[in-house]
């Protein structure tokens, strides 16, 4: 059986460095790593990534972090500092956009010409491969919060090389997170690879003292993506992750509206992931977890938008995640207005400082219930993975989704079967109505099936197609649960 999951020799890294600095000018100034580690250790404290988590967890705290990104360097400093100040973030991101996450260099600097030429952005995120190292140093250097590279790159080498050398101190991302949600043809064997690269990096700057945070992308592709699912994927990248020599990590989820669900959802996450990587011999780790709120399609109406994010908020501190990713009242419309994305900070704000320190249900038997039932779910998972692989987590990942053991809802990449599909039990939690492969017990099944009866005798119609795509507009229509009527 092939071993894919192996930390990558030095001698192999360094001979596949080449090539990646190679596919494309900027490259070449990052040629020298040790001028990267010396930027990344003369960062101050307050702007390190992974110790602004980890003093988060430690004083039970929930950071607020945005989503932002804008076609020009001087533009995008404005943007983050605006965040910063009126919005009151305490983390920052730098949101790549698409053309660089696809690696299409060339399209990415037409889109610079044309935003100078508008004098406004015409990219939907932030080029820093294009802009290069000095430039994503100035952005690193003109605010004063730590700095997280968000984007969505199945081969995401050049840009991690070019961002970390410059002071980046947090990179989203990894093998199956930003492969099955995001693209149509790239092989899961490819993306693996890719992302064990960028976690080797990551490794690499580790063995020099500097840590980096990396963060697994949770919520996959936001649509009624039942937890068990999310948090398998998760602690596979975290497993794979750990392997190439990464130690600060931050598993992430996407709120599904159902309060407890979620509120289990980020318990079983913390103690499955944390179980996972000391069974597998890992004990070198600082595990921290983001929530997400609301992924999916969002109301037009800012007032009912304000109210989902509020929820979010809610949840995020009564679950007590370590940092929350922020929406905004823009949505539904697109790419938000620097405006629109501080008041969604602001609103998250208030209700994070009303909400710490309170805690509620968590000893109810109902939530426990929920703990335990995705705890056994992800186990059925991967426990199955791992058999697949011969206990290589790689090898298993591909041959998961391959068989449809792993199966994420309405993903677009053909490396997905798409045959699972999720809907919403008569109180809104997330169930599973066709499993497709994934191999859950038949008890399990049976939970799944039970709960959902409930919502079709309350509805008098039969589960169906139908049910589902009611409920992945539910939200936006201003409902949780996509009923007729
Ligand atoms: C998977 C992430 C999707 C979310 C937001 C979308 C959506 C994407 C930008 C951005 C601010 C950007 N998003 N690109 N938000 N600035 N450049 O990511 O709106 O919420």
């Amino acid at each position: 059986m092939v071993k894919a999951n192996v930390k990558i020799s030095r001698d192999e890294f360094f001979r596949v460095r080449g090539e990646v600095l190679a596919t494309w000018p900027t490259g070449a100034a990052v040629a020298s790593l040790d001028e990267g580690i010396r930027r990344q250790q003369a960062l101050p404290a307050h702007k390190q990534f992974a110790r602004a988590m980890s003093e988060a967890r430690r004083k039970g705290q929930t950071l607020l972090q945005p989503r932002a990104g804008v076609a020009l360097v001087e533009d995008h400093v404005r943007l983050l500092n605006y965040l910063a100040t009126e919005g009151e973030a305490d983390l920052l991101p730098t949101t790549i956009d698409a053309y660089t996450r696809q690696n299409r260099y060339d399209e990415a600097a037409n889109g610079i010409k044309r935003s100078e030429e508008a004098g406004t952005s015409l990219l939907n995120g932030f080029p820093a491969v294009n802009h290069g190292l000095d430039a994503c140093r100035r952005v690193v250097e003109s605010v004063d919060k730590p700095v997280q590279v968000r984007h969505g790159t199945p081969d995401a080498r050049l840009l991690a090389e070019i961002t970390l050398s410059a002071g980046f101190s947090s990179y989203e991302g990894g093998g199956i997170s930003y492969n099955i949600p995001y693209t149509k043809r790239v092989p899961l064997a490819k993306s693996i690879r890719d992302w064990q690269y960028v976690d080797r990096l990551v490794g690499l700057y580790g063995e020099a003292g500097v840590t980096i945070n990396r963060e697994p992308f949770g919520p996959l592709t936001g649509t009624l993506v039942p937890p068990c699912i999310s948090h398998a994927v998760g602690i596979i990248e975290g497993l794979l992750a750990l392997e190439q020599g990464v130690r600060s990590l931050t598993l992430g989820y996407g709120q599904t509206g159902n309060m407890m669900q979620d509120v289990a959802a980020m318990i079983s996450l913390r103690e499955l992931a944390d179980d996972y990587f000391r069974r597998d011999g890992h004990e070198d780790f600082e595990l921290t977890t983001v929530f997400h709120q609301w992924m999916g399609g969002f109301p037009e109406d800012e007032s009912k938008a304000f109210a989902v994010i509020s929820l979010g908020a809610a949840v995020a501190v009564l679950s007590r995640a370590d940092k929350v990713i922020v929406k905004t009242p823009h949505e539904a419309m697109g790419i938000p207005t620097k405006e629109a994305n501080a008041r969604g900070l602001r609103a998250t704000r208030q209700m994070v400082n009303m909400l710490t320190g309170q805690k509620m249900g968590d000893d109810s038997a109902a939530l426990r219930r929920e703990v335990d039932m995705i705890k056994a779910e992800v186990r059925c998972l991967l426990e199955k993975t791992r058999e697949l692989g011969g206990g290589d987590w790689a090898v298993g990942a591909a041959a998961a989704f391959e068989s449809g053991v792993l199966d994420v809802p309405f993903a677009p990449s053909i490396y997905n079967r798409g045959r699972l599909l999720p809907v919403r039990d008569d109180e809104g939690f997330v169930r599973i109505y066709q499993p497709g492969n994934a191999p859950f017990t038949p008890e399990i099944l049976a939970y799944h099936a039970a709960r959902l009866a409930e919502r079709s005798r309350t509805e008098g119609r039969s589960l169906s197609f139908q049910m589902v795509t009611d409920d992945i507009y539910a939200i936006s229509k201003g409902k949780l649960i996509g009923r007729p009527m």
